[in-house]
């Protein structure tokens, strides 16, 4: 009798670790898409009229399109560390780009990443283009090309710089044959993963370079679009701006000035190579999407899109990233789970939440040092109850709350500034002046809870 129920539970171990196997073979694969630098310029976030996205407009249309979704950091560094890591940039003191992750700073190596949580979980990684900034190939098991920004020797300067610019700081068309663009490069490496077959589910990150600087498209793409419209900008914008948010945003001198793009005439090409950059990526993406749809991993892939930060190209009549406002912070994010709902929610969401989401979807044990929230409860309903909102900063204890309706910025120095999204889309107008109304005074109190506690220092273990 005992020897019979010592084979039974041996039975019902065997048949369990069968089972447990069964479903750790079934679990989704995820593709992971990065594009660099990409603002709300997509077709399916009516952000330019002159911008062409098709296969982004396809994904978002074979799943959720979250229509408020904001970065953590706001430039790549401190944003792709915050949503690969889980933690928000005022728990880990990067702020900034000057830490690379290649380097393995201290505070990184007793926390997880993404990639390497999915591999404990037994999945297959693999990375190819810019995931990590100044990345680290070591979070994947198996690495692709990851090409510079530009490629010697193939990209040509386009204008003559003022000194000081940062050297990746020009925009134009190029001449080379298109198959060698970086971006391209990483899509056929990636559209061959896609169509081969793995022994276990995989996690696959790729990253596209454009529409960052260098604003290089193929000169095709790059005459297929005119009379550039360039974004609508209010004069006297910057007379209810607090100082400190000069300095914090317009202290940077390896950027151009707004003034230098009018002045020089460039204010309209600029725009342009970044709407022909921006449909150029696209391009790219339309590549690996089509290779996923006629490959074997079509129906058991989760697809996901993101952008680590926006972009000013003369809005609040400044450029690039690096400010607290609806342009840098707001971004676009996309997750197409197979069978799942499809849709578009408002409600406002962080990137920092894709760790917590994706080992939700695919069933992975809970990474305890997360900061986010999953997103499946709006996943399935994406109208569903939601009291989060999303938190941004730049530098310490310089953050903005974004809700369904508000933005809520302030600064180290208490300065505070307040939109209206509903009435001022383009940020113009700030209600936190010096005696708010009631109304808007309530709504400062009532966002101000969700600003982070802790604030940690810059981090200081700058790699050699
Ligand atoms: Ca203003």
């Amino acid at each position: 009798m005992k020897l019979a129920m010592t084979r039974l539970l041996c039975l019902i171990s065997v048949l369990s670790l069968v089972s447990e196997c069964t479903a750790a073979a079934d679990r989704a694969n995820v593709l992971l898409i990065a594009v660099d630098d990409l603002n709300d310029w997509v077709g399916c976030l009516g952000g330019h009229s002159q911008t062409q996205t098709p296969n982004i407009d396809r994904l978002a249309a074979r799943g959720m399109l979250f229509t408020n979704a904001h970065c953590q950091g706001t430039m790549c560094n401190p944003s792709r560390i915050s949503l690969l890591w889980g933690r928000r940039p005022s728990s880990t003191g990067f702020y900034d780009n000057h830490y690379h992750v290649s380097k393995e700073p201290e505070f990184l190596k007793s926390h997880i990443s993404l990639p390497a949580h999915f591999a404990a979980s037994s999945y297959k990684t693999l990375t190819a283009g810019k995931v990590f900034h100044g990345g680290t190939p070591r979070q994947s098991q198996v690495v692709g090309p990851r090409l510079g920004q530009w490629l010697k020797g193939l990209d040509q300067p386009v204008h003559k710089k003022p000194k000081g610019w940062h050297r990746t700081w020009d925009f134009g068309p190029q001449d080379y044959d298109e198959a060698k663009f970086t971006d391209h490069v990483t899509a056929t490496w990636v559209a061959e993963q896609l169509g081969n077959k793995h022994d276990k589910p995989f996690f696959l990150s790729v990253g596209f370079y454009r529409p960052h600087v260098p604003f290089f498209p193929p000169r095709r793409i790059y005459e297929s679009i005119d009379n550039i419209q360039i974004p609508q900008i209010d004069v006297d914008d910057w007379n209810d701006i607090p100082d400190v948010a000069r300095k914090v945003t317009l202290s940077n001198p390896k950027i151009p000035t707004h003034d230098w793009m009018r002045e020089n005439g460039r204010w309209q090409q600029a725009v342009h190579a970044y709407l022909a950059c921006v449909r150029w990526t696209d391009d790219q993406l339309g590549r690996v999407l089509d290779a996923l749809d006629s490959g074997p991993h079509a129906k058991n892939t989760i697809v996901v899109l993101f952008s680590d930060h926006g972009y000013h190209l003369g809005e609040k009549q400044r450029w690039s990233k690096f400010s607290l406002w609806e342009r840098t912070t707001h971004v676009p994010l996309i997750i197409s789970v197979p069978k799942g709902v499809q849709g578009k929610s408002h409600k406002p969401v962080e990137l920092l939440s894709l760790y917590p989401t994706l080992i939700d979807l695919c069933g992975l044990p809970a990474n305890p040092k997360l900061e986010g929230v999953s997103l499946r409860p709006l996943l399935d309903n994406p109208n569903a109850d939601w009291e989060h909102v999303a938190v941004s900063t730049l530098g310490q204890n310089n953050h903005a709350v974004r809700d369904q309706r508000w933005r809520y910025i302030r600064y180290v120095d208490g300065s505070e500034e307040l939109y209206d999204h509903w009435a001022d889309p383009n940020e113009w107008t700030n209600l936190a002046v010096e005696e708010p109304t009631p109304s808007h005074a309530e709504v400062i109190m009532r966002l101000k809870k969700h600003l982070p506690k802790t604030n940690l220092p810059q981090q200081k273990d700058k790699p050699k």
